[in-house]
């Protein structure tokens, strides 16, 4: 089969992939693996997602069920803050929105959120930068599961934020009132990290 490209795709270093790369990034074909520490090695039967609400447990879901729930597809540009981009990078898996209703909730709890990953990594994110069909619960990329070096079996996805965002070995997701910071955020990154504003380090506004 013939499969003609859009006029995007065509040219690589023309002028419309320049107009989609955020200020002081450069395109990469590759997929770098980035990650502070060991590569985290998860059983599938051990695991489980939890969503938490201040003391209180919203939800709990083994492989099983998380398999269960609505799947959604995300085809995305990602952004790493070591001033990489790959573009139309494919993802599957659970949006945030319907991990929020598989929990019964109608609306996302107001203010922050925390990431906490198997090995300890953690993220700090604004509830708004993860519902609307922005973030999801990625467990394929390429319609192939996530290889544990991309967080496989399952990672956050938050692909309009720089990369860090996006927690590998994802585990549990923490929603509260206050911001404070995660792991690369407690190290001087910013706190919200939207790569269109050049949000890299603390102070950038
Ligand atoms: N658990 C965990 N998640 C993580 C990291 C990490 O060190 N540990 N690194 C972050 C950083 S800095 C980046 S750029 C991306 C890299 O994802 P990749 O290895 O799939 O490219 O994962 C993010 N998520
Ligand atoms: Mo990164």
């Amino acid at each position: 089969m013939l499969v003609t490209r859009g006029f995007k795709g065509k040219r690589r270093g023309g002028d419309a992939d320049r107009l989609r790369l955020p200020p002081g990034q450069f395109l990469t074909p590759e997929f770098p693996v980035l990650t502070a520490g060991p590569t985290q090695q998860t059983q599938i039967d051990r695991w489980t997602l939890a969503l938490q609400h201040g003391g209180s447990l919203l939800g709990k879901w083994s492989w099983e069920q998380f398999e269960g729930l609505p799947q959604t597809e995300i085809t995305s540009d990602i952004h790493c803050v070591t001033k990489w981009s790959k573009f139309d990078t494919r993802w599957r898996g659970v949006t945030i929105d319907d991990l929020l209703r598989a929990a019964g909730l109608d609306a996302a709890p107001t203010g922050f959120l925390m990431a906490h990953c198997d090995g300890g990594y953690t993220t700090n994110l604004l509830v708004a930068d993860l519902i609307g069909a922005r973030a999801m619960i990625a467990t394929h990329f390429d319609d192939l599961p996530l290889l544990p070096s991309h967080g496989g079996p399952a990672r956050l996805l938050v692909p309009h934020l720089y990369f860090w965002k996006s927690a590998k070995w994802v585990r549990r997701l923490a929603f509260r009132e206050e911001d404070s910071p995660g792991f690369w955020e407690s190290q001087g990154y910013h706190l919200r990290g939207d790569p269109w504003r050049e949000q890299r380090y603390e102070g950038d506004q």
